[in-house]
């Protein structure tokens, strides 16, 4: 049996909060949530936490064998993180570092790890930041070229190295992708990406719509890299049905509470997708109806942090076997009205064919535009 790395959750007194939080946990390898402790604010300068629920969590850690950890749903300062450390003499964890621990779990391709690593490095920059502060604060850099600030120095200098390394790597992915495009728009090929929340269904439906075998999971962030392969036609004897010059990408989900710095840091590969002819942006519909409005609001800050071109986008209600019309209804009602949208669901395959001609009648519209443009 594997190992199990016992964890102690904090987040908030709310549904979708601990809902998400217990999926990021539980999408880390052999990770099991012992017990969940909610708070209503986790700003606070000392702990993050109030000082009573630090305490109530330093009693149970005490109590329990074998606790490995405590991870906070929220953004904690080095600080709050050295401090609750002391208090509860076990590692603690804040959202961005799981997220990020998670994405190294996960990822398989060199530049995804490129990508992982300019996030931890700006992940830690604040944090070196912050110490040299306290060191000056404390006293403990007695003027200049004390021991405190030297360290901190190094360590600074080494971060900033560190990120023009990976980011000269990442610009050289970046080149080849674009070199890639170039050859693609060349051959005339049409370019269809999905985007969404994470487990929306990206990968499920890129998978039927290409015949392709990628890893799909109800865990969080089960794609981390970016894919790209051409659309199948169902009939291959259908003639009429001329996909092989249409492209499909699958890439990495989103996620609300995402620091700007990784998206930062996923950057080119996002804006490969925002780059296509047509986006498709997938909602699940199976959840309820207000975890759809946080996940679609999450979505758009990404997109619009991106600059989506917004006449490219389609929305797809995914999973709507798992949801009934007067649901399918509700949530189109609740969305944006001026982008188009239709139910699909890549598990009874219902609304494929009709988005599948969609995608070829958009092409057409391309090349019809292009003509005139000629
Ligand atoms: N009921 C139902 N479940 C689905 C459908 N499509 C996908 N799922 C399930 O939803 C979960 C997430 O699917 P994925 O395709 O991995 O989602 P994703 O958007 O690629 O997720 P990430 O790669 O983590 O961003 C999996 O458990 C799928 O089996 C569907 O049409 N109906
Ligand atoms: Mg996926």
């Amino acid at each position: 049996m594997p190992q199990h790395h016992n964890i102690v959750l904090v987040s908030y007194p709310e549904n979708f909060a601990i809902q998400e939080a217990k999926g990021l946990v539980e999408s880390m390898p052999n990770y099991r949530i012992l017990k969940i402790f909610t708070q209503k604010y986790l700003n606070r300068a000392k702990y993050g936490m109030g000082a009573g629920k630090a305490e109530e969590i330093k009693q149970f850690v005490s109590q329990t064998t074998d606790v490995e950890k405590v991870i906070v749903d929220e953004h904690l300062s080095a600080k709050q993180l050295f401090n609750l450390e002391t208090l509860l003499e076990i590692p603690v964890i804040d959202r961005e570092r799981l997220i990020l621990d998670l994405f190294y779990s996960k990822a398989t391709t060199n530049e995804s790890k490129l990508q992982i690593q300019l996030a931890e490095v700006q992940y830690k920059i604040p944090q070196v930041r912050e110490k040299a502060k306290l060191m000056s604060k404390s006293g403990e850099r007695a003027g200049k070229g004390g021991m405190g600030e030297y360290v901190v120095d190094v360590q600074f200098r080494d971060l900033k190295r560190q990120m023009s390394f990976i980011k000269e790597k990442l610009y050289d992915a970046h080149l080849k992708r674009l070199e890639y495009r170039k050859q693609r728009l060349r051959k005339g090929m049409f370019i269809v990406s999905l985007v969404g929340y994470t487990s929306s269904g990206k990968t499920t439906l890129f998978n039927l719509l290409t015949k392709e075998n990628k890893e799909t999971s109800a865990r969080l962030f089960t794609t981390l890299s970016t894919t790209t392969r051409s659309l199948q036609s169902s009939h291959p004897s259908n003639t009429s049905e001329k996909t092989n010059d249409i492209l499909l990408v699958d890439t990495v989900g989103f996620i609300s509470r995402l620091p700007h710095y990784m998206i930062e840091a996923f950057k080119s590969t996002l804006e490969e997708s925002l780059e296509a002819d047509l986006i498709l942006f997938l909602i699940d519909s199976s959840e309820e109806l207000k975890d759809i409005g946080t996940k679609y609001s999450s979505s758009w800050n990404v997109l619009r942090d991106l600059k989506v071109d917004r006449s490219k986008l389609f929305i797809l209600l995914t999973k709507a076997d798992a949801a009934d019309n007067q649901k399918l209804n509700e949530i189109m009602d609740y969305l944006e009205p001026s982008i188009n949208k239709m139910a699909i669901s890549s598990k009874t395959g219902y609304g494929l064919n009709k988005l599948k001609n969609i995608i070829i009648s958009k092409k057409a519209e391309k090349v019809k535009t292009e003509n005139i443009e000629d």
